[in-house]
């Protein structure tokens, strides 16, 4: 079986290596000739845990182009990136991937999209360029199996989770399904494009509005003056409820781009779009508690810890980390920030903190686990003040050294 993978990014690379390990001839395909170059050369353009192993196990039967071919099965996973100022998704990858498709489609072939894309983006969107070849649906096999893996355990979940596949009809969806099997130990569940399409948006939908209540329960706690994290707790002892955790915002190319799919054509929801504020709003709220702090100190210098969207990775996209450092910037503050995993960052630790003229305050922005352990005795700060925004840091340590800690819905303002 010949497959040829549109897109090689965080999730068609990985899929495509998949394909290939488990005895697939893969043709991976990128419109950037610097990703198609990095893997011909035998170098992975991002890293994730396990892929080197994976690249391995898939020599000889993955091959990247820049051009598809005629294959078995065409698997387009693009991006879909949404227009931050109209809120609508932006499918014009999505289009020119099946533009491209139809030119080498035969009857009998099965095309399936990963990519995430609003509901019906198959029958409106996808299916009519695929018929552009001179084919109809039917003649050719047709499936939506949206990605479900999270970055930093993308594989295991690649294999591992559930999976959902719709397709346009019954040989279709059984097609893709035996072609799924050969790598995911999930179950797979059956359904049609248009559901498959909603599934995948409400999963991420319910992640965030959940944050979004979370973000909310800490700045209602600091009104309160009780401490969000403790209280949580608590309520988490109830057996049917779990709240997740506050934070400096959502981030990622998913959960902060997904829900706006679901509501693009909608005119009556509220809740979803208000999640997505209050999640958006973050950033500005852990700066308000920043600026109420760092008052009264002249040309205060805020070190952060950690640009990445969430911890033990290096994906920077949307991250809320790169929205408060503009929006610290804008407002005069100097920045200094360290990312052990996000090259682009070169401050280490002690130069993020022990500037020229000192820093003012530390901000925790992501969760990497070797922020956890960093020991507090002989850093150096001007003023010795810390805010940790996603409650990782062992606060009796550095009180301990004399910083002032404060966590984001402690309830000490
Ligand atoms: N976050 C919080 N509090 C929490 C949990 C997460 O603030 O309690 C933040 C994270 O720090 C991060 C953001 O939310 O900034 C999103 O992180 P995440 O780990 O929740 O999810 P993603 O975006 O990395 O991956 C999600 C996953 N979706 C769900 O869990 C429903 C993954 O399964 C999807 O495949 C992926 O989106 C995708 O590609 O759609």
């Amino acid at each position: 079986m010949k497959i040829c993978i549109l897109g090689l990014g965080y999730i068609g690379l990985p899929t495509a290596l998949l394909f290939a390990a488990h005895g697939a001839d893969v043709v991976g395909v990128d419109v950037k000739q610097s990703v198609v170059d990095c893997l011909n050369h035998g170098n992975l353009p991002f890293s994730e845990p396990g892929i080197e192993d994976l690249y391995r196990d898939a020599k000889g039967r993955f091959v990247a182009k820049t051009e598809p071919e005629a294959a078995d099965v065409f698997l387009i996973a693009v991006p879909t990136p949404l227009d931050s100022a109209t809120k609508v998704s932006d499918l014009s990858y999505v289009k020119k991937a099946a533009e491209t498709i139809s030119r080498h489609l035969s009857a009998g072939n099965l095309v399936i999209l990963e990519s995430t894309v609003p509901p019906g983006t198959s029958e409106r969107v996808v299916i009519p360029r695929l018929e552009r070849s001179g084919l109809a649906a039917g003649d050719f096999l047709y499936a939506h199996c949206p990605e479900r893996a999270i970055p930093g355990r993308t594989l295991q979940e690649m294999t591992g989770n559930n999976r959902i596949i719709g397709g346009y009809d019954r040989d279709s969806t059984n097609r893709a399904t035996s072609i799924y099997r050969t790598f995911v130990r999930g179950q797979i569940y059956q359904t049609d494009t248009r559901t498959a399409e909603f599934v995948k948006l409400m999963e991420n939908t319910c992640r965030d509005v959940n944050i979004a209540l979370a973000n909310e329960f800490a700045q209602l706690a600091e009104e309160c003056g009780i401490n969000v994290w403790e209280a949580i707790t608590l309520a988490n002892k109830h057996p049917r409820v779990s709240v997740l955790n506050p934070g400096p915002g959502v981030g990622g190319h998913c959960i902060a781009v997904d829900p706006w799919f679901l509501t693009e054509n909608s005119t009556r929801c509220k809740m979803v779009s208000t999640a997505r504020e209050v999640n958006d709003s973050m950033p500005n709220y852990v700066l308000h508690v920043v600026r109420n702090l760092l008052a009264g100190i002249r040309h205060p210098t805020i070190s952060v810890f950690g640009v990445a969207y969430k911890g033990n990775i290096g994906d920077t996209r949307e991250s809320p980390a790169i929205k408060f450092i503009q929006l610290a910037e804008n407002e005069g503050y100097a920045v200094r920030c360290h990312d052990p995993y996000v090259g682009e960052f070169p401050h280490s630790l002690m130069d993020a903190l022990d500037a020229t003229d000192g820093s003012d305050c530390l901000v925790v922005l992501t969760d990497h686990d070797c922020f956890r352990t960093i020991d507090p005795a002989g850093l150096r700060m001007r003023t010795r003040l810390v805010i940790d925004a996603r409650n990782i840091l062992d606060h009796e340590k550095w009180a301990g050294q004399g910083f002032a800690v404060r966590v984001l819905g402690d309830g000490a303002s």
